[in-house]
């Protein structure tokens, strides 16, 4: 059947207003890229040039029964169109989210630096954030072991500024040549492309194991960080030492830092592999959510500010980015904080458009000499000219800055401005030689690069400077909890039984002993191998005498967690007869502290009067929540005793250290599952008592995890 037209006559069908934005308190941004959305709604199908289409479900053909025609230029240009419909994927961070917000300065930062979106706390600059993984293709699952991008566009009154880390303060490699042969053994394997989503590979251990300057990150990695739990709650770090610059023209180094005002937290391994199959999506579909239910994500910037004197203080070079500044030495001051508000419209225009380049740098901004810096100034707007398509990425609705970017280059591929006069150089005196420069100021001045002296030979050689590659990686595993070292130990054992070469094995666990004798031997027993004796051992202790630690609580996760239950998702696991007065009373509770209830049954329907499934045990397994409640009637209890999934349910949940609890007759689902009714983190008691169960509850989720049942939880099979 051939489409109606349903057009007002008269309605142009080109740029109209999006359906959901500009809401009030929109953006700059917001409304800017209002007037590129397009809302098909009350609009007639038309083609790419404007012509109605009487009939979208035909091809024209000669006769009922064709051929089909070369003339229809109808079907020809939609074909033509979908052919095209992909773009190359990013060569690295291909799979992503991406949300609008703003960020906000506490107050003006005058002394440290003259960037205007710095100076002013009445300003709300608009941002873009795109997160990602690194390694998987733009298919793969959220929840791999890997490095997370945390790239941020600031929309701000002096053009864009594009922050561009990750979630570890460090890096794999000292200089960008040494990129491409980082991200070719990283990726899955040439021959077979395998594996996806993972470092569990030959060629990935071959190459860290050949190159000791990446053995601090590749520590971070094997750590609870590659697998965070939310990309809401995890830290952001712009790794590379940056200056802010004043308006006085003083410089000083500094050290980005995003961190959640939530706290940030991971997921066990067990549940990271899980979820990868169960719901691939989990951490993307978490900040989406978040975001529709209106717990917006915060994060505060920070930084750690080091005098221009003091650069050599340190008893490692801030040029490396092998190395962090411990906070106990440099603390963070807190500048800001980011909200994200509003999730993209659209995926492709939006989060996959967006190009991101640490060379998009405003006036009271910075670069350091940091040569993988220097290397990867050049190589993001490189990668967009073939990811999308010609220079003229910069006018795509997402990349666009809010401010004019009137300049005298012109045309390329996909040009959509029309520049008018005839004059495209400078100096003109045609068009009274507009666009002119604009010299430095303090206020509203043009860009002027922060005067540093340098001189030296040409060469190309590492600084001595560089050469310790083993301190710092002691200094994160002697800072870690007893269980995070477990989990570190678990990770290394886990990707080396992957990597099929013995040599190459042996040589990961050679060079685990220069960072801790204990790490090498307990890596090394689960891979039947013996650690040779360390030959450069790191030391947590300061070498050279100059500023050190010998432990940084701070990097430890278990000193970010954050009291409260914010956010946080609770299953209420029950089946038919189950006890509505024990549910509401819970679902009032966990509701008013902040978390988001679900209750989830074997079969969606009614579970008691007037309370229905919001989805099933198989749809949303307990590896999606942060905790579970059991509120059963006798009939309710009895079904889930008999149900291998409601006992697989409440086993895994007890495995994963979350917090349980069971009023009246859920306590016989506990029984029937072989776990205990009553220790930390486990709540029990009767329905009389729900109200005091459920505040304990709520106490023991705010701690996240129920680290002293850990060995424990090791016996259950689940
Ligand atoms: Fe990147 N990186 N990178 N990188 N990187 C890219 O740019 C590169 C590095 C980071 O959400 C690419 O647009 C080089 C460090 C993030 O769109 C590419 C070097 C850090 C993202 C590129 C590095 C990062 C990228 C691929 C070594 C943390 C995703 C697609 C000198 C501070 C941005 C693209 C987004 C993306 C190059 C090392 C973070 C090829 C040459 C260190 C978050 O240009």
């Amino acid at each position: 059947m051939a489409n109606q037209s349903p057009a007002k006559p008269g309605v142009p069908n080109s740029v109209q207003p999006s359906g959901t934005a500009p809401k009030a308190g929109a953006t700059s941004k917001d409304m800017q890229l209002d007037t590129f959305s397009v809302n098909p709604e009350n609009e007639a199908l038309r083609t790419n040039h404007g012509v109605k289409i009487s009939d979208d479900q035909n091809t024209l053909k000669l006769g009922e029964r064709g051929p089909s025609l070369l003339e229809d230029f109808i079907m020809r240009e939609k074909i033509t169109h979908f052919d095209h419909e992909r773009i190359p994927e990013r060569i690295v961070h291909a799979r992503g989210a991406g949300a609008h917000g703003f960020f906000q300065v506490y107050e003006a930062q005058t002394e440290l630096t003259k960037a205007a979106f710095l100076r002013d706390p009445a300003v709300k600059t608009p941002v873009y954030v795109r997160f990602s993984t690194v390694q998987g293709s733009r298919g793969s699952a959220d929840t791999v072991r890997d490095v997370r991008g945390f790239s941020v566009k600031f929309y701000t009154e002096e053009g864009n500024y594009d922050f561009v880390g990750n979630n570890m303060p460090v890096f794999f490699i000292q200089d960008a040549i040494k990129f491409p042969d980082f991200v070719h053994a990283v990726k899955p394997e040439p021959h077979n492309e395998i594996p996806q989503g993972a470092s569990a590979h030959d060629t990935f251990w071959d190459f860290v194991s050949l190159v000791p300057e990446s053995m601090h990150m590749v520590l971070w990695v094997m750590s609870d960080r590659g697998i965070p739990q939310s990309l809401r709650l995890m830290e952001g770090f712009g790794i590379h030492t940056f200056r802010l610059v004043n308006a006085a023209g003083k410089s000083r180094f500094v050290k980005f830092h995003w961190r959640p005002v939530l706290g940030s937290y991971s997921l066990l391994w067990d549940e990271a592999q899980k979820l990868a199959g169960k719901d691939p999506d989990f951490n993307r579909r978490d900040l989406w959510n978040a975001i529709e239910q209106g717990d917006f994500p915060e994060w505060e910037l920070g930084v750690q500010i080091v005098e221009e004197e003091d650069e050599h203080k340190f008893d490692f070079d801030l040029l490396d980015p092998t190395k962090i500044i411990p906070e106990e030495l440099v603390p963070i001051k807190m500048l800001g904080k980011m909200t994200l508000n509003r999730n993209p419209d659209n995926y492709f225009a939006e989060t996959e458009q967006v190009a991101f380049c640490p060379g998009h740098i405003v006036p009271g901004i910075d670069f350091s000499n940091d040569p993988l810096l220097q290397g990867r100034l050049f190589s993001y707007t490189d990668t967009q000219i073939s990811r999308l398509g010609g220079p003229n990425f910069h006018q795509l609705p997402i990349n666009r800055p809010v401010t004019p970017n009137v300049n005298n280059q012109r045309d390329a591929m996909h040009q959509s401005s029309i520049h008018r006069g005839q004059a495209s150089y400078e100096p003109n005196s045609i068009a009274g030689n507009w666009p002119k420069e604009t010299p430095a100021a303090a206020v509203d001045g043009g860009f002027e690069t922060y005067h540093e002296r340098v001189s030296g030979e040409k060469i190309r050689k590492r600084s001595e400077s560089f050469a310790d590659h083993y301190s710092q990686a002691t200094l994160f595993w002697k800072s870690m909890s007893a269980p995070e070292q477990d989990h570190i130990v678990a990770a290394y054992q886990f990707e080396l039984s992957k990597v099929e070469r013995e040599f190459i094995r042996q040589r990961v666990v050679d060079n685990l002993a220069n960072i801790d004798p204990v790490l090498a031997q307990r890596v090394a027993e689960a891979l039947g191998l013996t650690p040779a004796a360390p030959t450069q051992p790191g030391s947590a202790k300061s070498k050279s005498g100059k500023a050190g630690v010998d432990v940084s609580p701070s990097l430890s996760l278990m000193s970010k967690v954050k009291p409260g239950i914010k956010s946080t998702q609770i299953a209420i696991l029950a089946a038919k007869g189950a006890d509505p007065k024990s549910i509401a009373a819970a679902k009032t509770a966990l509701t008013a502290a902040g978390a988001h209830v679900k209750v989830i049954a074997p079969m969606l329907g009614e579970v008691a009067p007037g309370i229905f499934a919001d989805a099933t045990i198989a749809g949303m397994p307990s590896i999606a929540f942060d905790a579970v409640f059991l509120a059963c009637g006798e009939a309710s209890a009895k079904a889930l005793s008999a149900s291998g999934d409601a006992r697989h349910y409440v086993l895994e949940a007890y495995k994963h250290l979350k917090a349980i609890a069971a009023v009246g007759y859920g306590r016989d689902v506990l029984q029937a599952s072989h776990l205990p009714v009553s220790e930390e983190g486990v709540l029990s008691g009767d329905t009389a008592n729900v109200d005091a169960v459920v505040a304990d509850f709520i106490e023991a989720i705010g701690k996240h995890r129920v680290w002293s049942r850990a060995a424990k939880a090791a016996s259950v099979p689940a």
